[in-house]
């Protein structure tokens, strides 16, 4: 049987339930999601006077391939990009900067460090979202960036940041499409603090300066990450999820949810209606953590399923502003992009293709056991023709057909590095 013919077949049984196929995968096409650069050379970035990885994070694995330079990093990406299907968006650090050579200080940064990719982006019809990067240096190895108690190094980070948001600004003005620009910060402590506060009233007025700086929202987009805890800051982290909720509800800045900032059994599928209740907007990371922040390639899971379901049965599709971040060098890269992506996709796909509505009306019944039964049966209903079929009308290999080209790119490219 054909693509086509499942699909037709697959189709039928979601009409039933009065679900418009067609009007589906034309809504899911116009679903961008923000794809982390970092996954394709494990956070490193480009700069001349590169540091290890710092920051409380890690990535584990030596795969063989990983891009040493932008081009091979775009490279990379644009191979990742023709595997999924639908128009999306690259996330960059600052990081990523390309300073021909030159030592260009993270403050010093300009909008011309961005330039190629920027040009990248416009040949593909990509946009762009950004983060100024306040880890992995000398400044940051403390542990305390934007919170730190010597105000010269606040300052070099709020100068950083600023420069960030301007870099930002042009992204959005040159590519008709407004930057997300996050501020994550590692700051934190290992151990039991004696002052909780102290940082925390540091780290607002660092951000009320950062902010001062006005950018047209047209252009650019604030968001702030809460943590939990990293490594070496088990025992506090300045940032905290309440720390910023506050501070954006109270700012008119936009959250960003990391899926593996919270207690293990803390879900962000049950945030998001909560926090859109007072907030137009909310960003996401969806990574997958295992055990703690690990930031695991994301996999098709119960949350991630939940997670769309948030998103599409509340109407949400434009309010949250979905971005991925995880990282495993464990695996091939490019691969490690191409199935966290797809399968992000495939879970919205699959939360509009159950009869929401009808669900919704089940609860307002007090009718719990159609309610399971049908979120039940459901989950056995065929998705995956309409997956397939989703994925060769965008042009996409169909099923596992995109490991042959991941292969293929391996040994042609990958293996030569
Ligand atoms: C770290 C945060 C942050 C980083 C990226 C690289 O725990 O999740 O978003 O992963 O900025
Ligand atoms: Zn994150």
């Amino acid at each position: 049987m054909s693509v086509k013919e499942s699909y037709e077949l697959a189709k039928k049984q979601y009409e039933k339930w009065g679900i418009n196929v067609e009007d589906v995968l034309e809504k899911l096409k116009q679903v961008p999601i923000s794809i982390h650069c970092w996954q394709g050379d494990d956070v490193g970035g480009f700069e001349v006077n590169k540091g290890e990885l710092s920051g409380g994070i890690d990535v584990t694995g030596n795969y063989p391939g990983k891009a040493r330079t932008p081009e091979e990093l775009r490279s990379d990406l644009e191979k990742a990009l023709s595997l999924i299907p639908g128009k999306h968006r690259v996330n960059l650090h600052a990081i990523y900067a390309e300073t021909n050579g030159e030592v260009v200080e993270r403050d010093q940064l300009e909008p011309k460090h961005f330039e190629n990719w920027v040009n990248w982006a416009k040949e593909h019809g990509l946009g762009l979202d950004f983060n100024p990067t306040l880890f992995s240096h000398d400044k940051a190895s403390d542990g305390l960036t934007l919170s730190h108690p010597n105000p010269e190094i606040r300052e070099f980070w709020i100068n950083h940041c600023i420069a960030s948001r301007k870099i930002a600004g042009y992204f959005g003005k040159e590519l008709g499409t407004p930057t997300l620009t996050n501020i994550w910060i590692p700051d934190g402590y290992k151990d039991v603090p004696s002052d909780r506060l102290t940082p925390r009233v540091r780290l607002k007025e660092s951000l009320d300066k950062i902010f001062e700086e006005q950018i047209d929202e047209q252009f650019n987009i604030d968001a702030v990450e809460s943590k939990l805890f990293g490594i070496g800051s088990e025992s506090y982290v300045v940032g905290s999820h309440e720390f910023y909720l506050g501070y954006a509800l109270k700012n008119d800045k936009l959250c960003l949810l990391d899926t593996g900032h919270y207690h293990p059994t803390e879900m962000v599928s049950n945030k998001i209606s909560s926090m859109l209740l007072y907030s137009d907007k909310l960003a996401l990371h969806v990574s997958r953590p295992v055990r703690w922040d690990s930031d695991h390639v994301v996999t098709l899971d119960d949350e991630l399923k939940e997670i769309s379901l948030e998103i599409v049965r509340n109407d949400a599709l434009d309010k949250v502003m979905i971005g991925l971040d995880f990282f495993d060098a464990s695996i091939n890269r490019v691969a490690a992009w191409t199935i966290g992506t797809r399968n992000m996709i495939k879970s919205l796909l699959n939360a509009m293709l159950i009869p929401n509505e009808h669900l919704k009306q089940l609860q307002e019944e007090g009718n719990f056991t159609e309610r399971l039964a049908l979120i039940e049966e459901f989950k056995t209903y065929p998705f995956g023709a309409i997956w397939d079929y989703y994925c060769e009308q965008m042009g996409v290999p169909v099923k596992e057909a995109w490991l042959e080209d991941v292969k293929k790119y391996e040994k042609d490219v990958l293996s030569q590095r």
